[in-house]
């Protein structure tokens, strides 16, 4: 365990929308392990949002994405694992660069594959921040 006080941290995550389909993965992580969640990942130090998106997406999935925007900010606290943890979730949403573009799987060791999944058909379980977001009547592609 860390000696330091902990910190709220800011997680950035990414919608990637294709036609009526988003880009989920099975995650592989001590929060919420084994979930359906969005590409993304912390903040770094100086970082845009935006810039924060595109890095994310392509470290893990390898996908160039465009048309960067911020939907949502949401509060999150995980109580899992030794120690909770405190999120500000930034959402966005991006479309491919290039349409034709596959997602990999690069970070093995944190995700299971990436897939496309339908808005009205997703996976279970969601990574629960996400499950709340579509209770609340969240929709990623009706945003104006
Ligand atoms: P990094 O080292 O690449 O920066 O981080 P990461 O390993 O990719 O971090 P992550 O767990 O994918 O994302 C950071 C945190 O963001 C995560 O632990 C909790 C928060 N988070 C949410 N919702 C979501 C979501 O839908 N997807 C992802 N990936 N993270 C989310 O609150
Ligand atoms: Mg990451
Ligand atoms: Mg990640």
């Amino acid at each position: 365990g860390s000696v330091e006080a902990p910190v709220p941290r800011v997680g950035v995550v990414v919608f990637v929308l294709k036609g009526k389909s988003v880009l989920l993965g099975r995650r592989r992580a001590t929060i919420c392990n084994s979930a359906f969640a969005l590409p993304g990942g912390h903040l770094e130090f100086g970082e845009s949002f935006e810039a924060c998106a595109a890095r994310e997406v392509k470290e893990e999935t390898g996908l160039d994405i465009d048309n960067i925007e911020v939907l949502k900010v949401t509060n999150n606290l995980f109580h899992e694992g030794a120690e909770p943890s405190h999120y500000i979730m930034i959402l966005l949403r991006a479309v491919l660069a290039n349409p034709n573009q596959l997602p990999e799987n690069l970070e093995p060791d944190k995700c299971d594959g990436w897939d496309w999944y339908e808005w009205d058909s997703l996976p279970s379980p969601l990574f629960w921040p996400l499950e709340k977001l579509l209770q609340d009547g969240f929709h990623p592609f009706l945003i104006v």
